[in-house]
């Protein structure tokens, strides 16, 4: 028997270690925690405001071109904003990034690159900090924990540059996608609607999040599974509430009806709060680096490996030649 399966030694007195846990907890409540958020999606699909709706707080701002004759904005300007939300004592630092005006262009070729790029270059400068000699005790957190990926809900499915676009970033993060504007569907056109995505995703190969990995038990596949039948999440936003019954809701008025968006039969966002917030942020935090940050990592070491080896073997190449005509030669002292 080993000794952690032994019975425990009965103590005479109190040591007091089982204070472990409170102190673990009132150090991570110091600290707070790191979430860091990206939406993508078209123009005026509601980005900055399903972020003030899920967070309850007004932090984007609309960016929405005001005017056609405005200039088309591209994805190249991607934007980070920092915010630190409180709830109960335990702080949440947030990074939102925003990628306005994504897909809008008329050419939308290669428009994903700075995307990829930005979420590539967070786990490079987290790899950095990682090889360092003299390493930071809490290497500060900038990778992108989830991605919203907006769907425009007046297409027939996804557009070829979605499939596209999704395909390298479901490779590289956790995806979440949207129907963005769900009130513009009814609820016949809106099952219609996600099965017709599921399948493009399905087809095309496409990883959402949340998928299975090696630390899954039954019960995390259970409701894996379960959400991954839900997507994409159908959403309306409502960043302001209205008075209904005499108790404020999050409600959008559209035409003379009423949407609550906190109520599940009239759409899904509180599924998607649910699931982001009050069930899986620690899960996209950690499969982000145990998943998307460690293949990263490791094709970084190993390219890294294979480029100082190659370097070796051309020096040890180069080597013989001269080392043997030395040899030849007769030293200076034997002379
Ligand atoms: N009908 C409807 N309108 C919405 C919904 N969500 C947002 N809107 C409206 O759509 C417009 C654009 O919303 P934004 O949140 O600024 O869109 P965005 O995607 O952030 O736009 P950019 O930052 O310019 O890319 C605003 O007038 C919103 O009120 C929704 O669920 N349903
Ligand atoms: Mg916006």
């Amino acid at each position: 028997m080993s000794s952690s399966e032994s019975v425990p030694t009965p103590l005479s007195g109190y040591v007091g270690f089982d204070t472990l846990t409170k102190q673990i907890e009132n150090r991570l409540l110091r600290r707070g925690f790191q979430f860091n958020v990206m939406v993508v999606g078209q123009t005026g699909l509601g980005k900055s405001s399903l972020i003030n709706t899920l967070f309850a707080a007004n932090l984007l701002q609309s960016k929405g071109r005001m005017d056609p004759s405005d200039e088309v904005r591209q994805t190249t300007s991607i934007t980070t904003t920092s915010h630190s939300i409180v709830e109960r004592n335990v702080r949440l630092n947030l990074n939102l990034i925003d990628t306005p005006g994504y897909g809008d262009l008329i050419n939308n070729e290669h428009c994903w690159e700075p995307i990829v790029k930005y979420i590539k270059d967070q786990y490079s400068i987290y790899l950095r900090k990682e090889l360092t000699a003299v390493r930071e005790r809490h290497i500060p957190d900038t990778r992108v924990h989830a991605v919203l990926f907006f769907i425009d809900p007046s297409g027939h499915s996804l557009r070829s540059t979605d499939i596209q676009v999704l395909k390298k970033l479901g490779d590289i993060a956790n995806v979440i996608p949207v129907i963005a504007k769900a009130d513009a569907l009814t609820l016949g056109e809106r099952e219609v609607f996600k099965k017709r995505i599921r399948a493009a995703l399905h087809s095309n190969g496409i990883r959402t999040y949340p998928f299975d990995h090696d630390n899954n038990d039954d019960e995390d596949r259970e409701l894996n599974n379960l959400v991954q039948s839900i997507l994409p999440f159908a959403v309306v936003t409502a960043e302001r509430t209205i008075e209904l019954d005499g108790r404020p809701v999050r409600a959008r008025r559209v035409g003379s009806g009423l949407i609550n968006v906190e109520n599940k039969s009239h759409c899904e966002f509180l599924q998607l709060r649910d699931f982001m917030l009050r069930t899986n942020l620690h899960d996209l935090i950690e499969t982000t680096s145990s998943t998307f940050y460690e293949s990263f990592r490791s094709k970084q070491l190993l390219a890294l490996k294979e480029s100082s080896a190659k370097q070796q073997a051309q020096q040890t190449q180069s080597q013989p030649a001269y080392a043997n005509a030395n040899a030849n030669k007769p030293s200076a002292q034997a002379a």
